[in-house]
Protein backbone atom coordinates (compact mmCIF):
# COMPACT_ATOMS: atom_id res chain seq x y z
CA UNK A 1 0.00 0.00 0.00
CA UNK A 2 1.18 3.52 -0.99
CA UNK A 3 0.78 6.08 1.78
CA UNK A 4 -0.29 9.77 1.04
CA UNK A 5 2.65 11.92 -0.03
CA UNK A 6 3.68 13.88 2.39
CA UNK A 7 4.88 17.77 2.55
CA UNK A 8 7.91 18.35 4.34
CA UNK A 9 10.19 21.49 3.87
CA UNK A 10 10.58 25.01 4.54
CA UNK A 11 9.06 27.00 1.81
CA UNK A 12 11.31 30.61 1.63
CA UNK A 13 14.71 28.73 2.74
CA UNK A 14 14.32 26.34 -0.12
CA UNK A 15 13.41 29.26 -2.31
CA UNK A 16 16.69 31.12 -1.34
CA UNK A 17 18.55 28.12 -1.70
CA UNK A 18 16.91 27.19 -5.18
CA UNK A 19 18.58 30.49 -6.05
CA UNK A 20 21.50 29.45 -5.41
CA UNK A 21 22.38 31.75 -2.59
CA UNK A 22 23.98 31.23 1.32
CA UNK A 23 24.49 27.46 3.43
CA UNK A 24 21.74 27.93 6.36
CA UNK A 25 22.68 29.18 9.59
CA UNK A 26 22.06 25.62 11.88
CA UNK A 27 25.30 23.81 12.44
CA UNK A 28 24.47 19.81 12.42
CA UNK A 29 23.05 18.75 15.82
CA UNK A 30 25.61 16.83 17.78
CA UNK A 31 25.86 13.15 17.56
CA UNK A 32 23.73 11.14 19.82
CA UNK A 33 20.89 14.09 19.78
CA UNK A 34 17.36 12.41 20.95
CA UNK A 35 14.83 12.01 18.92
CA UNK A 36 12.33 14.11 20.97
CA UNK A 37 15.08 17.24 20.12
CA UNK A 38 15.28 16.01 16.45
CA UNK A 39 13.96 18.87 14.17
CA UNK A 40 11.04 18.27 11.76
CA UNK A 41 11.75 16.51 8.44
CA UNK A 42 12.93 19.14 6.00
CA UNK A 43 15.68 20.73 8.33
CA UNK A 44 19.14 19.25 8.64
CA UNK A 45 19.33 16.09 10.51
CA UNK A 46 21.93 14.30 12.58
CA UNK A 47 25.36 12.66 11.07
CA UNK A 48 24.58 9.26 13.06
CA UNK A 49 20.84 8.83 11.82
CA UNK A 50 22.01 6.24 9.99
CA UNK A 51 21.19 2.49 9.80
CA UNK A 52 23.71 0.49 9.73
CA UNK A 53 25.29 2.92 12.75
CA UNK A 54 28.48 3.99 10.64
CA UNK A 55 31.83 2.88 12.01
CA UNK A 56 32.83 6.34 13.12
CA UNK A 57 31.17 9.66 12.82
CA UNK A 58 32.48 13.06 13.48
CA UNK A 59 29.71 15.57 12.63
CA UNK A 60 31.38 19.29 12.09
CA UNK A 61 30.51 22.25 10.38
CA UNK A 62 27.84 23.14 8.92
CA UNK A 63 25.56 21.48 6.44
CA UNK A 64 25.78 21.39 2.59
CA UNK A 65 23.00 22.46 0.57
CA UNK A 66 22.08 20.29 -2.54
CA UNK A 67 19.84 22.21 -5.20
CA UNK A 68 19.21 22.32 -8.97
CA UNK A 69 22.57 23.57 -9.61
CA UNK A 70 24.70 20.75 -7.79
CA UNK A 71 26.90 18.90 -10.41
CA UNK A 72 27.36 15.14 -9.38
CA UNK A 73 31.60 14.74 -9.96
CA UNK A 74 32.20 11.39 -11.29
CA UNK A 75 36.05 10.11 -11.51
CA UNK A 76 36.11 10.08 -14.99
CA UNK A 77 36.99 6.40 -16.60
CA UNK A 78 35.83 4.78 -13.63
CA UNK A 79 32.85 2.40 -14.31
CA UNK A 80 31.89 2.16 -10.60
CA UNK A 81 31.87 5.66 -10.18
CA UNK A 82 29.55 6.11 -13.20
CA UNK A 83 27.11 3.43 -12.07
CA UNK A 84 26.98 4.93 -8.16
CA UNK A 85 26.24 8.19 -10.07
CA UNK A 86 23.39 6.81 -11.69
CA UNK A 87 22.19 5.02 -8.79
CA UNK A 88 22.23 8.89 -6.75
CA UNK A 89 20.63 10.82 -9.55
CA UNK A 90 18.06 8.03 -9.62
CA UNK A 91 17.37 7.89 -5.44
CA UNK A 92 17.57 11.87 -5.79
CA UNK A 93 15.30 12.75 -8.88
CA UNK A 94 11.86 12.20 -8.14
CA UNK A 95 11.86 14.20 -4.47
CA UNK A 96 13.73 17.00 -5.55
CA UNK A 97 12.90 17.28 -8.93
CA UNK A 98 16.08 17.75 -9.60
CA UNK A 99 17.81 16.20 -12.86
CA UNK A 100 21.84 16.76 -11.72
CA UNK A 101 23.98 16.51 -14.36
CA UNK A 102 27.04 14.21 -13.96
CA UNK A 103 30.05 15.55 -15.47
CA UNK A 104 33.91 13.60 -15.03
CA UNK A 105 36.19 15.29 -12.84
CA UNK A 106 40.26 13.96 -12.33
CA UNK A 107 39.66 14.51 -7.99
CA UNK A 108 42.29 16.87 -8.56
CA UNK A 109 39.75 19.30 -6.53
CA UNK A 110 39.22 16.88 -3.59
CA UNK A 111 41.42 17.17 -0.35
CA UNK A 112 41.83 20.62 0.91
CA UNK A 113 40.04 22.52 -1.52
CA UNK A 114 37.46 19.88 -2.73
CA UNK A 115 34.89 21.21 -5.77
CA UNK A 116 31.24 22.02 -5.36
CA UNK A 117 28.90 19.26 -6.13
CA UNK A 118 28.92 15.41 -5.34
CA UNK A 119 31.90 13.86 -5.78
CA UNK A 120 32.11 10.10 -6.32
CA UNK A 121 35.90 8.96 -6.36
CA UNK A 122 37.43 5.35 -6.90
CA UNK A 123 40.62 5.10 -4.51
CA UNK A 124 42.12 1.82 -5.46
CA UNK A 125 45.35 2.82 -3.70
CA UNK A 126 43.53 2.90 0.51
CA UNK A 127 43.45 -0.31 2.81
CA UNK A 128 41.82 0.99 4.65
CA UNK A 129 38.70 0.75 2.74
CA UNK A 130 38.86 -2.54 1.77
CA UNK A 131 35.88 -4.44 -0.55
CA UNK A 132 32.89 -2.29 1.00
CA UNK A 133 34.20 0.75 3.21
CA UNK A 134 34.25 4.22 2.16
CA UNK A 135 34.31 7.68 3.25
CA UNK A 136 31.93 10.51 3.08
CA UNK A 137 32.83 14.12 3.32
CA UNK A 138 29.62 17.28 3.50
CA UNK A 139 31.52 20.27 3.95
CA UNK A 140 31.54 23.79 2.60
CA UNK A 141 29.03 22.97 -1.09
CA UNK A 142 31.10 19.85 -1.27
CA UNK A 143 29.89 16.47 -0.57
CA UNK A 144 32.80 14.17 -1.18
CA UNK A 145 32.04 10.17 -1.54
CA UNK A 146 35.34 8.14 -1.57
CA UNK A 147 35.46 3.90 -2.00
CA UNK A 148 37.85 1.40 -3.26
CA UNK A 149 35.23 -0.41 -5.04
CA UNK A 150 31.67 0.09 -6.93
CA UNK A 151 30.23 -1.50 -4.11
CA UNK A 152 31.69 0.85 -1.23
CA UNK A 153 30.59 3.69 -3.57
CA UNK A 154 26.96 2.35 -3.67
CA UNK A 155 26.95 1.87 0.38
CA UNK A 156 28.40 5.31 0.44
CA UNK A 157 25.14 6.46 -1.84
CA UNK A 158 22.93 5.00 0.28
CA UNK A 159 24.35 6.57 3.50
CA UNK A 160 23.93 10.02 1.72
CA UNK A 161 20.29 9.73 0.80
CA UNK A 162 19.71 8.39 4.81
CA UNK A 163 21.10 11.66 5.67
CA UNK A 164 18.96 13.60 3.41
CA UNK A 165 15.24 14.56 4.72
CA UNK A 166 13.39 12.06 5.04
CA UNK A 167 11.39 13.69 2.02
CA UNK A 168 13.83 12.73 -0.19
CA UNK A 169 11.64 9.18 -0.18
CA UNK A 170 8.80 11.06 -1.81
CA UNK A 171 7.78 9.66 -5.55
CA UNK A 172 6.56 13.22 -5.94
CA UNK A 173 8.32 16.90 -5.76
CA UNK A 174 9.07 18.12 -2.46
CA UNK A 175 9.89 21.58 -1.37
CA UNK A 176 13.64 20.65 0.48
CA UNK A 177 15.78 22.04 1.28
CA UNK A 178 18.16 18.96 0.82
CA UNK A 179 20.56 19.43 3.20
CA UNK A 180 23.14 17.22 4.41
CA UNK A 181 24.92 17.87 7.86
CA UNK A 182 28.22 18.86 7.59
CA UNK A 183 31.14 15.76 9.12
CA UNK A 184 33.09 13.24 8.18
CA UNK A 185 31.65 9.09 8.18
CA UNK A 186 34.28 6.70 7.72
CA UNK A 187 32.88 3.27 7.31
CA UNK A 188 33.36 -0.32 6.78
CA UNK A 189 31.43 -3.52 7.83
CA UNK A 190 32.08 -5.89 10.55
CA UNK A 191 31.11 -8.51 8.37
CA UNK A 192 31.24 -9.81 4.34
CA UNK A 193 28.53 -12.05 4.18
CA UNK A 194 25.05 -9.53 5.06
CA UNK A 195 21.96 -11.38 3.51
CA UNK A 196 18.13 -11.65 3.66
CA UNK A 197 16.26 -14.81 2.22
CA UNK A 198 12.79 -14.72 0.63
CA UNK A 199 11.08 -18.17 0.53
CA UNK A 200 9.76 -17.74 -3.23
CA UNK A 201 8.65 -21.51 -3.03
CA UNK A 202 5.84 -21.62 -0.60
CA UNK A 203 4.15 -18.52 -1.61
CA UNK A 204 5.34 -17.12 -5.43
CA UNK A 205 6.93 -13.28 -5.21
CA UNK A 206 6.86 -11.58 -8.90
CA UNK A 207 9.65 -10.11 -9.88
CA UNK A 208 8.61 -7.00 -9.59
CA UNK A 209 8.26 -7.77 -5.74
CA UNK A 210 11.74 -8.94 -5.44
CA UNK A 211 13.04 -6.31 -7.00
CA UNK A 212 11.15 -4.12 -4.77
CA UNK A 213 12.61 -5.60 -1.96
CA UNK A 214 15.67 -5.56 -3.35
CA UNK A 215 15.32 -1.93 -2.94
CA UNK A 216 14.20 -2.06 0.86
CA UNK A 217 17.51 -4.05 1.39
CA UNK A 218 19.94 -2.26 -0.45
CA UNK A 219 18.43 0.53 1.66
CA UNK A 220 20.27 -1.18 4.50
CA UNK A 221 23.49 -2.63 3.23
CA UNK A 222 22.61 -5.65 2.74
CA UNK A 223 24.52 -7.66 0.18
CA UNK A 224 22.92 -10.64 -0.29
CA UNK A 225 19.74 -11.81 -1.44
CA UNK A 226 18.97 -15.93 -0.88
CA UNK A 227 16.18 -17.09 -3.56
CA UNK A 228 14.76 -20.37 -1.71
CA UNK A 229 13.73 -21.22 -5.47
CA UNK A 230 12.47 -24.87 -4.50
CA UNK A 231 10.28 -26.60 -1.83
CA UNK A 232 7.57 -29.31 -1.45
CA UNK A 233 4.80 -26.43 -2.56
CA UNK A 234 6.91 -25.53 -5.45
CA UNK A 235 9.38 -25.43 -8.24
CA UNK A 236 10.24 -21.72 -9.31
CA UNK A 237 13.36 -21.44 -11.63
CA UNK A 238 12.99 -22.77 -15.26
CA UNK A 239 15.91 -25.46 -16.04
CA UNK A 240 15.77 -26.07 -19.58
CA UNK A 241 17.02 -29.67 -19.18
CA UNK A 242 14.61 -30.50 -17.14
CA UNK A 243 11.40 -28.78 -18.44
CA UNK A 244 8.59 -30.39 -16.07
CA UNK A 245 10.23 -28.65 -13.27
CA UNK A 246 8.10 -25.64 -14.04
CA UNK A 247 5.56 -27.21 -16.47
CA UNK A 248 4.19 -29.10 -13.57
CA UNK A 249 6.31 -28.42 -10.59
CA UNK A 250 5.55 -24.63 -10.80
CA UNK A 251 1.62 -24.29 -10.82
CA UNK A 252 1.18 -25.08 -6.76
CA UNK A 253 1.83 -22.99 -3.64
CA UNK A 254 1.12 -22.98 0.19
CA UNK A 255 -2.87 -23.34 0.18
CA UNK A 256 -3.46 -24.10 -3.40
CA UNK A 257 -2.78 -20.61 -5.01
CA UNK A 258 -1.62 -20.50 -8.73
CA UNK A 259 2.29 -20.51 -7.85
CA UNK A 260 4.16 -19.54 -10.95
CA UNK A 261 7.91 -19.32 -11.48
CA UNK A 262 11.17 -17.35 -12.71
CA UNK A 263 11.63 -17.51 -16.71
CA UNK A 264 15.64 -17.69 -17.10
CA UNK A 265 15.25 -14.38 -18.33
CA UNK A 266 13.26 -13.31 -15.25
CA UNK A 267 16.14 -14.24 -13.11
CA UNK A 268 18.52 -12.61 -14.55
CA UNK A 269 16.28 -9.29 -14.71
CA UNK A 270 16.25 -10.06 -10.60
CA UNK A 271 20.21 -10.46 -10.99
CA UNK A 272 20.47 -7.29 -13.11
CA UNK A 273 18.57 -5.16 -10.73
CA UNK A 274 19.78 -6.81 -7.60
CA UNK A 275 23.82 -6.21 -8.90
CA UNK A 276 23.66 -2.85 -9.83
CA UNK A 277 21.93 -2.03 -6.44
CA UNK A 278 25.44 -3.87 -4.75
CA UNK A 279 22.80 -7.20 -3.78
CA UNK A 280 24.12 -10.77 -5.13
CA UNK A 281 22.36 -13.41 -5.64
CA UNK A 282 22.43 -16.57 -3.82
CA UNK A 283 19.95 -19.54 -5.48
CA UNK A 284 19.07 -21.86 -3.44
CA UNK A 285 17.55 -25.66 -4.10
CA UNK A 286 16.95 -27.50 -1.40
CA UNK A 287 17.64 -30.76 -1.26
CA UNK A 288 17.34 -34.17 -0.30
CA UNK A 289 14.40 -33.18 1.20
CA UNK A 290 11.75 -30.64 0.59
CA UNK A 291 11.66 -31.32 -2.66
CA UNK A 292 7.73 -32.41 -3.58
CA UNK A 293 7.72 -30.45 -6.43
CA UNK A 294 10.15 -31.90 -7.81
CA UNK A 295 9.46 -35.68 -7.23
CA UNK A 296 6.24 -34.56 -8.60
CA UNK A 297 7.52 -33.27 -11.96
CA UNK A 298 9.81 -36.69 -12.55
CA UNK A 299 8.48 -39.99 -11.45
CA UNK A 300 12.09 -41.58 -12.28
CA UNK A 301 13.39 -39.23 -8.81
CA UNK A 302 11.16 -41.45 -6.68
CA UNK A 303 12.47 -44.68 -5.63
CA UNK A 304 9.45 -46.46 -6.65
CA UNK A 305 9.27 -44.89 -9.82
CA UNK A 306 5.53 -42.93 -8.95
CA UNK A 307 5.13 -39.62 -8.72
CA UNK A 308 3.62 -37.93 -5.73
CA UNK A 309 0.28 -35.74 -6.18
CA UNK A 310 1.14 -31.65 -5.74
CA UNK A 311 1.23 -31.00 -1.97
CA UNK A 312 0.20 -26.90 -1.03
CA UNK A 313 -0.02 -27.79 3.08
CA UNK A 314 2.97 -26.84 5.55
CA UNK A 315 4.40 -30.00 7.01
CA UNK A 316 8.57 -30.27 6.28
CA UNK A 317 10.77 -33.36 5.97
CA UNK A 318 8.56 -35.73 4.13
CA UNK A 319 10.24 -35.73 0.94
CA UNK A 320 13.29 -37.29 -0.52
CA UNK A 321 14.83 -37.79 -3.70
CA UNK A 322 16.19 -41.08 -4.46
CA UNK A 323 19.66 -41.22 -2.63
CA UNK A 324 20.96 -44.46 -4.48
CA UNK A 325 19.42 -43.63 -8.29
CA UNK A 326 22.48 -41.97 -10.87
CA UNK A 327 19.48 -40.33 -12.22
CA UNK A 328 19.14 -37.99 -9.04
CA UNK A 329 22.68 -36.82 -9.38
CA UNK A 330 22.25 -36.32 -13.54
CA UNK A 331 19.22 -33.85 -12.27
CA UNK A 332 21.25 -32.34 -8.98
CA UNK A 333 24.37 -31.54 -11.88
CA UNK A 334 22.41 -30.48 -14.90
CA UNK A 335 19.92 -28.14 -12.07
CA UNK A 336 23.55 -26.93 -10.11
CA UNK A 337 25.04 -26.24 -14.23
CA UNK A 338 22.33 -23.69 -15.32
CA UNK A 339 21.81 -22.19 -12.49
CA UNK A 340 25.26 -21.13 -11.99
CA UNK A 341 25.82 -20.17 -15.60
CA UNK A 342 22.86 -17.95 -14.72
CA UNK A 343 24.28 -16.21 -11.62
CA UNK A 344 27.56 -14.21 -11.12
CA UNK A 345 27.83 -14.59 -7.46
CA UNK A 346 30.03 -16.80 -6.10
CA UNK A 347 27.42 -18.99 -3.75
CA UNK A 348 25.17 -21.61 -4.79
CA UNK A 349 22.74 -22.84 -1.67
CA UNK A 350 22.20 -26.52 -1.74
CA UNK A 351 19.69 -26.62 1.35
CA UNK A 352 20.17 -29.49 3.32
CA UNK A 353 17.54 -29.15 5.55
CA UNK A 354 15.19 -31.51 7.33
CA UNK A 355 15.83 -34.49 5.48
CA UNK A 356 13.64 -36.66 8.23
CA UNK A 357 13.43 -39.88 5.76
CA UNK A 358 16.77 -40.32 4.56
CA UNK A 359 18.99 -42.05 6.52
CA UNK A 360 21.93 -40.51 8.07
CA UNK A 361 24.21 -43.11 5.61
CA UNK A 362 22.28 -41.68 2.99
CA UNK A 363 21.92 -38.12 3.56
CA UNK A 364 26.16 -38.36 4.03
CA UNK A 365 25.98 -40.08 0.61
CA UNK A 366 24.14 -37.60 -1.41
CA UNK A 367 25.82 -34.55 -0.07
CA UNK A 368 29.02 -36.32 -0.83
CA UNK A 369 28.10 -36.44 -4.25
CA UNK A 370 26.45 -33.16 -4.42
CA UNK A 371 29.74 -31.30 -3.14
CA UNK A 372 32.01 -32.39 -5.98
CA UNK A 373 29.01 -31.44 -8.02
CA UNK A 374 28.82 -27.95 -6.57
CA UNK A 375 32.70 -27.47 -6.81
CA UNK A 376 32.58 -28.74 -10.76
CA UNK A 377 30.49 -25.23 -11.28
CA UNK A 378 33.06 -23.08 -9.99
CA UNK A 379 31.04 -22.31 -7.18
CA UNK A 380 31.31 -22.42 -3.35
CA UNK A 381 28.24 -24.62 -1.47
CA UNK A 382 26.22 -22.92 1.02
CA UNK A 383 23.59 -25.14 2.95
CA UNK A 384 21.54 -25.19 6.49
CA UNK A 385 23.65 -26.25 8.92
CA UNK A 386 22.96 -29.93 8.93
CA UNK A 387 25.64 -30.29 6.23
CA UNK A 388 28.24 -29.23 7.00
CA UNK A 389 30.01 -32.07 9.22
CA UNK A 390 30.13 -33.53 6.00
CA UNK A 391 32.21 -30.91 4.01
CA UNK A 392 35.52 -31.61 4.28
CA UNK A 393 37.18 -27.80 4.29
CA UNK A 394 40.06 -26.24 3.03
CA UNK A 395 42.32 -27.73 5.85
CA UNK A 396 41.61 -31.36 4.51
CA UNK A 397 42.16 -29.92 1.11
CA UNK A 398 38.37 -29.52 0.09
CA UNK A 399 36.93 -26.37 -1.24
CA UNK A 400 35.42 -23.66 0.94
CA UNK A 401 32.36 -24.58 2.65
CA UNK A 402 29.47 -22.50 3.86
CA UNK A 403 26.69 -23.41 6.43
CA UNK A 404 23.77 -21.11 7.15
CA UNK A 405 23.09 -22.19 11.58
CA UNK A 406 19.43 -21.89 12.21
CA UNK A 407 18.51 -24.30 14.52
CA UNK A 408 18.89 -22.36 17.99
CA UNK A 409 20.80 -23.72 20.97
CA UNK A 410 24.39 -25.13 20.88
CA UNK A 411 25.18 -26.64 17.19
CA UNK A 412 26.67 -30.35 16.93
CA UNK A 413 30.23 -31.23 17.37
CA UNK A 414 30.50 -31.92 13.67
CA UNK A 415 29.87 -28.70 13.07
CA UNK A 416 31.87 -26.43 15.22
CA UNK A 417 34.70 -29.50 13.83
CA UNK A 418 33.69 -28.63 10.53
CA UNK A 419 34.52 -24.86 11.09
CA UNK A 420 37.49 -25.60 12.57
CA UNK A 421 38.56 -27.02 9.12
CA UNK A 422 38.42 -23.90 7.39
CA UNK A 423 34.84 -24.05 6.57
CA UNK A 424 32.88 -20.86 7.39
CA UNK A 425 29.29 -20.18 8.86
CA UNK A 426 26.71 -17.59 8.11
CA UNK A 427 24.49 -16.80 11.50
CA UNK A 428 20.64 -17.17 11.47
CA UNK A 429 19.60 -18.66 14.56
CA UNK A 430 15.38 -18.80 14.10
CA UNK A 431 15.16 -17.22 17.57
CA UNK A 432 16.28 -14.06 16.51
CA UNK A 433 16.82 -13.81 12.75
CA UNK A 434 13.85 -15.23 10.98
CA UNK A 435 11.95 -12.99 10.47
CA UNK A 436 8.73 -15.19 9.34
CA UNK A 437 8.30 -15.56 13.41
CA UNK A 438 5.70 -13.56 14.80
CA UNK A 439 6.31 -10.51 16.46
CA UNK A 440 3.89 -10.93 19.41
CA UNK A 441 1.48 -14.01 20.10
CA UNK A 442 -2.05 -12.26 18.64
CA UNK A 443 -0.18 -11.30 15.04
CA UNK A 444 -1.65 -12.19 12.30
CA UNK A 445 1.15 -13.22 10.49
CA UNK A 446 4.01 -15.86 10.70
CA UNK A 447 4.99 -18.38 12.51
CA UNK A 448 6.04 -19.03 16.39
CA UNK A 449 7.62 -21.89 16.20
CA UNK A 450 11.11 -20.72 17.21
CA UNK A 451 9.41 -18.32 19.51
CA UNK A 452 8.17 -14.52 19.56
CA UNK A 453 10.34 -12.16 18.04
CA UNK A 454 10.07 -8.69 18.87
CA UNK A 455 12.06 -6.39 17.39
CA UNK A 456 14.34 -5.86 20.43
CA UNK A 457 14.61 -9.43 20.18
CA UNK A 458 15.89 -9.33 16.54
CA UNK A 459 18.37 -6.71 17.39
CA UNK A 460 19.53 -8.15 20.55
CA UNK A 461 22.19 -10.64 19.55
CA UNK A 462 25.64 -11.08 18.54
CA UNK A 463 26.42 -13.35 15.83
CA UNK A 464 30.36 -14.11 17.35
CA UNK A 465 28.93 -15.10 21.18
CA UNK A 466 25.36 -16.66 20.28
CA UNK A 467 26.26 -20.32 20.20
CA UNK A 468 29.19 -22.05 22.12
CA UNK A 469 32.38 -22.94 19.35
CA UNK A 470 31.58 -20.25 17.21
CA UNK A 471 33.88 -17.17 17.05
CA UNK A 472 33.68 -14.10 15.11
CA UNK A 473 36.87 -15.93 13.02
CA UNK A 474 34.71 -18.67 11.41
CA UNK A 475 31.60 -16.44 11.46
CA UNK A 476 31.07 -14.66 7.22
CA UNK A 477 27.98 -13.43 8.44
CA UNK A 478 24.30 -13.10 9.13
CA UNK A 479 21.07 -13.84 7.46
CA UNK A 480 17.23 -12.79 8.10
CA UNK A 481 15.48 -15.50 6.16
CA UNK A 482 11.75 -15.20 5.53
CA UNK A 483 9.75 -18.24 5.06
CA UNK A 484 6.55 -17.74 3.41
CA UNK A 485 4.16 -20.25 4.50
CA UNK A 486 1.81 -17.55 6.07
CA UNK A 487 2.85 -14.75 3.47
CA UNK A 488 0.92 -14.20 0.23
CA UNK A 489 2.54 -11.49 -0.50
CA UNK A 490 5.15 -9.04 -0.51
CA UNK A 491 3.33 -6.58 1.27
CA UNK A 492 3.00 -9.46 3.97
CA UNK A 493 6.48 -10.23 3.73
CA UNK A 494 7.24 -6.45 4.56
CA UNK A 495 5.30 -6.50 7.33
CA UNK A 496 7.98 -9.10 9.02
CA UNK A 497 11.07 -7.52 7.48
CA UNK A 498 9.90 -3.97 8.70
CA UNK A 499 10.86 -2.80 11.57
CA UNK A 500 13.10 -5.83 11.86
CA UNK A 501 15.30 -5.97 9.20
CA UNK A 502 17.31 -3.10 9.48
CA UNK A 503 18.40 -4.50 13.14
CA UNK A 504 19.64 -7.39 11.36
CA UNK A 505 21.58 -5.14 8.98
CA UNK A 506 23.08 -3.90 11.64
CA UNK A 507 24.09 -6.69 13.08
CA UNK A 508 26.21 -7.52 10.15
CA UNK A 509 27.41 -4.14 9.67
CA UNK A 510 28.14 -1.99 12.98
CA UNK A 511 30.94 -2.31 15.51
CA UNK A 512 29.67 -4.83 17.96
CA UNK A 513 30.72 -1.85 20.82
CA UNK A 514 28.35 0.02 19.07
CA UNK A 515 25.67 -2.28 19.55
CA UNK A 516 22.61 -0.36 21.70
CA UNK A 517 19.14 -0.70 21.90
CA UNK A 518 18.21 2.38 23.55
CA UNK A 519 20.13 4.33 20.84
CA UNK A 520 19.17 2.27 17.75
CA UNK A 521 15.12 2.54 18.61
CA UNK A 522 15.60 6.22 17.82
CA UNK A 523 17.48 5.52 14.40
CA UNK A 524 14.78 3.07 13.50
CA UNK A 525 11.99 5.51 14.23
CA UNK A 526 13.30 7.92 11.93
CA UNK A 527 12.75 5.05 9.22
CA UNK A 528 9.16 4.90 9.49
CA UNK A 529 8.22 8.17 7.33
CA UNK A 530 11.08 6.70 4.59
CA UNK A 531 8.69 4.00 4.48
CA UNK A 532 5.55 5.34 4.37
CA UNK A 533 6.61 7.46 1.53
CA UNK A 534 8.35 4.67 -0.41
CA UNK A 535 5.13 2.59 0.17
CA UNK A 536 6.86 0.06 2.10
CA UNK A 537 4.48 -1.95 4.52
CA UNK A 538 5.47 -1.88 8.30
CA UNK A 539 4.43 -2.90 11.44
CA UNK A 540 4.26 -0.06 13.92
CA UNK A 541 5.93 -2.07 16.69
CA UNK A 542 5.37 -0.55 20.23
CA UNK A 543 8.67 -1.09 20.78
CA UNK A 544 9.69 1.91 18.96
CA UNK A 545 9.33 5.44 19.28
CA UNK A 546 8.35 6.31 16.12
CA UNK A 547 7.04 10.06 15.47
CA UNK A 548 3.62 11.57 14.53
C1 LIG B 1 12.76 -24.15 9.00
C2 LIG B 1 12.50 -25.04 7.81
C3 LIG B 1 11.68 -24.36 6.72
C4 LIG B 1 10.50 -23.61 7.32
C5 LIG B 1 10.99 -22.64 8.36
C6 LIG B 1 9.85 -21.88 9.00
C7 LIG B 1 14.65 -24.38 7.80
C8 LIG B 1 16.04 -24.22 7.43
N1 LIG B 1 13.85 -25.33 7.36
O1 LIG B 1 14.01 -23.53 8.59
O2 LIG B 1 11.26 -25.29 5.77
O3 LIG B 1 9.82 -22.93 6.30
O4 LIG B 1 11.74 -23.28 9.37
O5 LIG B 1 10.27 -20.95 9.95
Amino acid sequence: MRAPTTRAGRGALAALLLAGLAAPAAAAPATGATASSRPPSGAVGSLSDVIPLPASVEPSGRPVVLGPGTVVRVQSGSDAAAAAAEELVELLGPATGYRLPVVPTDGAGTGARPLAGISLLVDEEDPALGDEGYVLEASGRSVVLRAGTREGLLHAVQTLRQLLPAAVEADEVQPGPWLVPGGRIEDSPRFAYRGAMLDVARHFMTVEEVKTYVDSLAAYKINHLHLHLSDDQGWRIEIKSWPRLTELGSTTEVGGGPGGFYTQEDYAEIVAHASARGVVVVPEIDMPGHTNAALHSYPELNCDGVAPPPYTGIEVGFSTLCVEEEVTYEFVGDVLRELAALTPGQYLHVGGDEAHVTTEEQYAQFMCRVLPLVEATGKTAVGWQEYLPLAPGPAEGGPLAVGQYWIPGTPEEGMVESLARGNRVIMSPADHAYLDMKYTADFPLGLAWAGLTGVEDSFAWDPATYAPGIGEDVVLGVEAPIWTETLEDLDDVETMAFPRMPGIAEIGWSPQETHDWATYRERLALQGPRWELRGVDYFRSPEVPWQE
